[in-house]
C-alpha cells in the first residue's frame, strides 16, 4: 500500500515527500496529483486539500492532517465515516506556538508595535509599561497548545486561567469549563488568546457578546482559524475603544485581501498564518509510524473525534 502526499502549497509538498523518505527509504510516497495508482493508497497526509479529492482514493483508510487543526479536511463532506483522520501533536509546534504568544503579550505589555510606528515619526514619547501581574491572560482552549501556553506564561509572572469544553486539572492554573462558565472567564481575561479548534460549536465565538463580556481596554490574540472571529465586531469593539488592540494570525480568508480594513488598522497587529508552522522534518516520524501501524493493524495515534469535530 502507499502515501499520498496532498498539499497545496508546491513548495511544501516536495519537503514532506523528502522528510517521509528520510524516515524510511522503502516508502512507496506520490505526491499528488502524480499517482500513477491511486487503488494503491491507503494513507493521505493532506494539507488545505482540495474538495472532493479524496474520492479518487477508493481503498484509503487514514487522512493524516499535516498541521494541528483538521478543520481544512472535515469541511468535505464526502469523506467516508470509515476514515481514520489523525492530526499533529509536535513538541517543536507546541513549542513556536507559545513562543510567538509570548512574543506578542510582550508587545501588548510594553507597547512595543506603538514604538514602532512612534519612531517612524521621530517621535520619543513613553507610554504603556504593564507589568505581568497587571495583565491576566485567559486562554480559550486548553488542549495541547492551551495548556503549553498557559504554564509557561504563569511560570512568566502571568495570572492565567483557561477555558475548556471539560473539566481538567492542570497545575496552578484554574480552568473553567462550558458555555455556563464562558462569562465568568472573560470577566476575569485582560489578554484573552484563542486556541480553540474550528468547529460548529466555536466558529464565530470572538463575537460582539464575548467582547463585551471582557474589563475595559483588554486585548485580543486569534492564532486559532479565522472563522472564529466575527471581524465587523471586532471593528467595532475597537472603534468604541472598549478594546485595546488585537493581534490577528488567521483570517477568513488568506491571505488576507487586500483593501481589507485589518491591514491599515492602528490597533491591530498582522502576522500571515505564522504563529506556528509544521515541520516536516519534525513530524515527518510521527506519520511514517503511524502508516506502519495501519499496516500492522494497530491503532493509531492522534486521532480526532469525528464527532466533536477535532
Ligand atoms: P487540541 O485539540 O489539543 O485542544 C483543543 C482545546 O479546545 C481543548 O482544550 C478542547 O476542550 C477545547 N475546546 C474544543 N471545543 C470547545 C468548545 N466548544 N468549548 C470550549 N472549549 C473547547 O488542539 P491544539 O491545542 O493542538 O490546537 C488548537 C488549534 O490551534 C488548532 O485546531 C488550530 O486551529 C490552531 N493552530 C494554529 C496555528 C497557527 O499557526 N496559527 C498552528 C497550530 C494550530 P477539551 O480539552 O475539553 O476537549
Ligand atoms: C495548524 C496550523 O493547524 O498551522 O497546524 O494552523
Amino acid at each position: 500500500m502507499a502515501i499520498v502526499v496532498i498539499v497545496q502549497h508546491e513548495i511544501f509538498r516536495q519537503k514532506w515527500a523528502t522528510a517521509l523518505q528520510a524516515q524510511d527509504p522503502g516508502l512507496p510516497v506520490s505526491v499528488y496529483p502524480e499517482v500513477t495508482d491511486s487503488g494503491a493508497v491507503d494513507f493521505a497526509l493532506a494539507w488545505r486539500p482540495p474538495q472532493g479529492v479524496f474520492n479518487r482514493f477508493p481503498n484509503l483508510k487514514v487522512i493524516a492532517s499535516a498541521g494541528a487543526g483538521v478543520d481544512h479536511i472535515l469541511k468535505d463532506p464526502d469523506i467516508s465515516p470509515e476514515i481514520t483522520i489523525t492530526r499533529v501533536v509536535d513538541r517543536q509546534l507546541t513549542h513556536d506556538m507559545t513562543s510567538y504568544l509570548i512574543a506578542q503579550v510582550y508587545g501588548y505589555l510594553r507597547n512595543l508595535p506603538g514604538y514602532h510606528d512612534l519612531q517612524r515619526q521621530e517621535k520619543w514619547q513613553p507610554g504603556k509599561y504593564l507589568m505581568e501581574r497587571q495583565a491576566r491572560i485567559g486562554i480559550m482552549g486548553m488542549g495541547v497548545l492551551g495548556q503549553d501556553a498557559a504554564l509557561k506564561l504563569r511560570q512568566l509572572g502571568f495570572p492565567v486561567k483557561g477555558w475548556s469544553r471539560s473539566p481538567k486539572e492542570v497545575a496552578g492554573i484554574e480552568v473553567l469549563a462550558g458555555e455556563a462558565r464562558l462569562k465568568e472567564f472573560l470577566q476575569h481575561t485582560d489578554v484573552l488568546i484563542c486556541l480553540l479548534p474550528l468547529t460548529a460549536k466555536t466558529r464565530n465565538i470572538l463575537n460582539r457578546q464575548t467582547f463585551q463580556a471582557l474589563p475595559g481596554g483588554a486585548f485580543v490574540i486569534n492564532v486559532a482559524r479565522g472563522e472564529h472571529l466575527v471581524e465587523e465586531d471586532l471593528l467595532a469593539a475597537l472603534e468604541s475603544g472598549h478594546l485595546a488592540g488585537a493581534c490577528l494570525d488567521v483570517f477568513r480568508e488568506e491571505p488576507l485581501p487586500q483593501g481589507h480594513p485589518f491591514w491599515r488598522h492602528p490597533n491591530i497587529i498582522i502576522t500571515p498564518h505564522v504563529a506556528s508552522i509544521t515541520s516536516p522534518e519534525s513530524v515527518a516520524p510521527q506519520i511514517v509510524a503511524n502508516y506502519h501501524r495501519l499496516q500492522r493493524g494497530e491503532p493509531l495515534q492522534n486521532v480526532v473525534s469525528r464527532q466533536a469535530g477535532y
